[in-house]
């Protein structure tokens, strides 16, 4: 079975054997990840759409993506690059997709950065402490719901409130986040995929 159909199907060990494959062949790892993993994910997303999936079907895709995500990311990060600077990344308030904020904390990671990832649902005054904690120049924002989005302002909001707004550039992004709206909410930087956050950090 191939690594696309294996993510289809939610085949969390044939997705890992397809993956080991392929990056013993010599596939380019990012070519893995654009050309056939983002693809069979954007799939699973239709399939959930036209009522053929359902959330456990989400649930074991993901599964999958993240078991061949596992062998792609040392890959990713093995840039040998000195640290040139901290971030900080989470998956806002009231949103428990993961696999994109991964790809983006692994691209920053094989940019340079140190990346202190503080998971899913993140409440914003737990980013207001990691801030405090962590000296972090950047944090970066991710929200894949439409209803999650405002959570971004709120974030931003929370870092105005805890007086740490000056200290830091925020950076958002997720598949429904646009540049405009992240111009409304008063973001410092945005971006559309996991390649365009490490320019856009480096940017910032
Ligand atoms: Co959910 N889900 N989901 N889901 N899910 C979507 C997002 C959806 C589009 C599916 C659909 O209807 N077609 C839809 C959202 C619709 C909307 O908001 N308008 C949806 C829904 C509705 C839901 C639930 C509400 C379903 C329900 O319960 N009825 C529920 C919500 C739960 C919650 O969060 N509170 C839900 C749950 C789940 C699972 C938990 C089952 C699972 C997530 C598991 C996990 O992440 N660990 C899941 C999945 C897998 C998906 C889809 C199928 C795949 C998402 C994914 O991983 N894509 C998704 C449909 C789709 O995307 N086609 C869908 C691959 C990933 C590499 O891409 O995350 O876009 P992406 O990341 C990209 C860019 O967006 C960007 O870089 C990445 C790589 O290039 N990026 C950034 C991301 N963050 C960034 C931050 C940056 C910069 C770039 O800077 C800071």
């Amino acid at each position: 079975m191939s690594l696309y159909d294996a993510i289809l199907k939610g085949d969390a060990k044939t997705a890992k054997e397809a993956t080991e494959a392929a990056l013993a062949e010599g596939c380019d790892p990012m070519a893995l990840v654009h050309d056939v993993m983002m693809p069979a994910m954007g799939e699973v997303g239709s399939k959930f759409e036209r009522n053929e999936y359902f959330v456990p079907e989400l649930l074991l895709a993901a599964r999958a993506m993240k078991a061949a995500l596992e062998l792609i990311r040392p890959r990713l990060a093995a840039g040998g690059i000195e640290p040139v600077g901290r971030v900080i990344i989470g998956t806002v308030k009231g949103d428990l997709h993961d696999i994109g904020k991964n790809l983006v904390a692994a691209m920053l990671e094989g940019g340079g950065y140190e990346v202190v990832d503080l998971g899913v649902n993140v409440d914003p005054q737990k980013f207001v402490a990691a801030i405090k904690a962590k000296n972090a120049r950047i944090v970066a924002l991710s929200a894949l719901l439409t209803t999650t989005m405002p959570a971004m302002k709120t974030t931003i909001d929370a870092f105005k409130s805890a007086g740490v707004r000056d200290r830091i550039k925020v950076m958002v992004g997720g598949a429904p986040v646009s540049e405009a709206y992240a111009k409304e909410i008063g973001a410092d930087g945005y971006a559309k995929s996991a390649a365009g956050a490490v320019a856009a950090a480096r940017a910032l």
